[in-house]
């Protein structure tokens, strides 16, 4: 007893779980492809006794070489920055001017990440006795520097987030289940033809 309307069903339902499947994996290839902030100097949050002369962001892969950005503004909303960012393979450095008070910094940076997508964010360090306070955030000093991407989401934090994992999971097994429906469904319509 062949039924061509629900082998057609099966099948196009099995095109449209492969079709999904494809997309996920593919945007969470995507997605852990954007450079990540890896470690600053002054790290976030740290305390230093006298103002650096520079900062300098390292990132999981090189940075492109066109439009970065770093700031490093003070309580009062000075920018403190001396000349262009220098890009070094995964290093972004940003001379400071001398002079620069005790108290609280914050660093916003901005680069474009190796697979050409602008990645951003900021930290914060205090030179002298102050603790370390962002002043555009009403969290703690020791919040992690909000690392975004081009579309405006939080980028993922050293691979793949769980939540992924667990669509790529779910969407593996619908798949298997719509394949070896298919499958049954088509060898039950050669048997009774
Ligand atoms: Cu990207």
């Amino acid at each position: 007893m062949s039924d061509p309307t629900r082998s057609r069903w099966a099948g196009g339902a099995l095109a449209t779980v492969a079709l999904t499947l494809f997309l996920v994996v593919n945007s969470a290839v995507t997605a852990s492809a954007h450079d990540q902030i890896r470690s600053t100097t002054p790290a976030d949050g740290q305390q230093v006794t006298a103002a650096p002369t520079e900062v300098t962001l390292r990132f999981t892969e090189d940075v492109l070489s066109i439009g970065a950005v770093v700031l490093v503004v003070d309580g009062h909303g000075t920018d403190w920055t001396d000349g262009k960012v220098r890009l070094e393979g995964i290093e972004a450095t940003q001379g400071l001017k001398p002079g620069a008070p005790d108290g609280a910094y914050q660093v916003r940076w901005r680069v474009v990440s190796a697979d050409g997508h602008p990645v951003s964010g900021a930290f914060a360090f205090s030179v002298g006795a102050l603790a370390p306070t962002d002043p555009t955030a009403p969290t703690t000093a020791t919040a992690k520097p909000a690392v975004v991407d081009s579309a405006g989401e939080p980028a993922v934090d050293g691979g793949i987030p769980t939540v992924v994992v667990g669509i790529i999971g779910a969407s593996t097994g619908i798949a298997l289940f719509a394949l070896v429906s298919f499958l049954v469904r088509r060898r039950t319509g050669r048997r009774h033809p």
